[in-house]
């Protein structure tokens, strides 16, 4: 089966080329000049003529079906990959979880199964490390060479559930500094963040912007300090913050970043776009829906500013979603009276390559870094290139074609998330996922889905190729 997506601009990393793209089953297997006049004649063609040809998004942060917060985050992998899919997400890593006293490796059979036959496109996954010890410790090793898991995320955050202490982290990194994989970091001072908790509460501040107020800036910038000292301490250790938040924090890696060393960072649509004072803050309990951790940042402050121009500058390398969504009926609502009770998380799966061609849009981007952020670095980072993250013969044939010139109205309304609310409920784009192409199968186009369940498949990382 052939596939000629025709007349596109394809975008990449290092720029731009109006090309025909082919694809025979899976794989791209050439990007040819059109006015040469070829006369391949394929068995389908899309006609991409004003639009932009980008490789399919990497969604490098999601939760799907996460036990968390007395709850279970409400998409499941069929509902949450199906979504990605029709916002141009091809591939997601999701973070398996050992929880503390369970062998690792039966938390990571436990979200095979739970994937297993119900994404609708290609899946890698993390591993969150609950309990670091002399079995976790060995384990890293063997997900490293055996199971396609070269990437492992730890808490300085959530004393009692999936908290680290310092020695635990530093014991993990020198591990991963001999087995070559990648440490990610929730970097906030869980420690001093619950006696804020417990302060708070005690005085009767008990609403969704007292989450955000807990958890200050300074306690993400000190945790990610800390965090890339012990990195330092364990020989440059591959260190990599997530869902970095707070111009203080951002300050601490680029700081490490130009002293050359293996420290990366993340940042999310919610804190390029949402703040502590207009959604954390809105009346009664509206704000829980953007309970998340680390916490919507103040307006009054340069943070989204600064995260604009961190990803300008490399010193923030991806943009992923930290994908964790939760209804508002019975989920959020867990923390009417006591916002330390709200489930964490935000879900924006869908909306990440929208959001972030805004930025483009805006002026905030080029079209080359859109591209970057949303796919090729991710790919990069986490062991999946050049197989995606690239519009180049011989990589799989995930694509999007994405029209500048249509406009996405985000809503509950129109969102395939499983949430009874969208967190950008009404934010307009300039710009529009037009047709998905998942390993050479359209599963997007005109506004009509046409993938399953079950055709994604898991995909086994190599390590980063993304080191300095
Ligand atoms: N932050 C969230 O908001 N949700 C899930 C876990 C996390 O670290
Ligand atoms: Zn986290
Ligand atoms: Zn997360």
């Amino acid at each position: 089966m052939s596939l000629l997506v025709k007349g596109g601009t394809v975008v990449g990393p290092t720029g731009t080329q109006v090309a025909d793209v082919l694809v025979e089953g899976e794989k791209i297997v050439a990007l040819l000049d059109p006015s040469f006049g070829h006369s391949i004649t394929p068995d389908q063609m899309i006609d991409a003529a004003g639009k932009y040809v980008i490789p399919g998004g990497i969604d490098a942060h999601t939760h799907m079906e996460l036990p968390f917060g007395g709850t279970a985050a409400s998409d499941t992998f069929d509902t949450g990959t199906r979504a990605a899919a029709w916002g141009g997400t091809t591939t997601i890593i999701d973070f398996a979880v050992q929880r503390t006293g369970e062998v690792v490796q039966d938390g990571l059979a436990a979200w095979h199964a739970k994937a297993d036959g119900n994404c609708h496109i290609d899946y890698a996954f993390h591993m969150i490390l609950g309990g670091v010890d002399d079995d976790s410790l060995k384990a890293m090793d063997q997900l490293v060479s055996d199971e396609g898991v070269t990437s492992f995320k730890l808490f300085m955050a959530y004393p009692g559930v999936f908290y680290s202490d310092d020695g635990q982290i530093l014991r993990a990194m020198q591990t991963a500094r001999e087995n070559g994989a990648m440490v990610m970091m929730h970097a906030e001072n869980g420690i001093a963040i619950d006696v804020l908790v417990q302060q708070a509460i005690a005085r009767g501040e008990t609403d969704p912007i007292y989450h955000g107020i807990t958890r200050p800036a300074a306690l993400e910038a000190e945790a990610t300090n800390r965090a890339i000292a012990l990195a330092e301490v364990a020989r440059d250790c591959p260190l990599y913050i997530v869902h970095l938040s707070a111009s203080q924090a951002l300050e601490h890696v680029a700081q490490a970043r130009d002293a050359g060393r293996n420290v990366f960072a993340e940042t999310c649509p919610q804190y390029l776009y949402l703040t502590l004072e207009d959604q954390l803050g809105a009346p009664g309990f509206e704000g829980a829906k953007w309970v998340c951790s680390t916490p919507l940042r103040s307006k009054h402050e340069s943070h989204a500013k600064d995260l604009w121009k961190g990803l300008r500058s490399n010193d923030l390398a991806i943009v992923s979603t930290d994908h964790c969504p939760f209804c508002m009926k019975d989920q959020k609502e867990l923390g009417l009276g006591d916002f330390s009770k709200i489930p964490n998380g935000i879900g924006g799966v869908e909306h990440r390559v929208d959001l972030i061609y805004q930025g483009v849009v805006d002026g905030q981007l080029s079209l080359e870094r859109w591209v970057e952020t949303i796919a090729t670095t991710p790919a990069r980072m986490f062991g999946l290139y050049p197989r995606k993250g690239i519009v180049a013969p011989g990589s799989d044939a995930d694509l999007v074609v994405y029209d500048p010139n249509a406009t996405t109205r985000i809503s509950v309304d129109t969102h395939h998330m499983n949430m009874d609310y969208s967190a950008y409920e009404g934010v307009e784009i300039k710009g529009r996922v037009g047709t998905v192409i998942s390993r050479g199968e359209v599963i997007v186009a005109d506004g009509n889905y046409h993938g399953r369940k079950g055709r994604g498949k898991f995909l086994e990382r190599g390590l980063s190729s993304y080191l300095v």
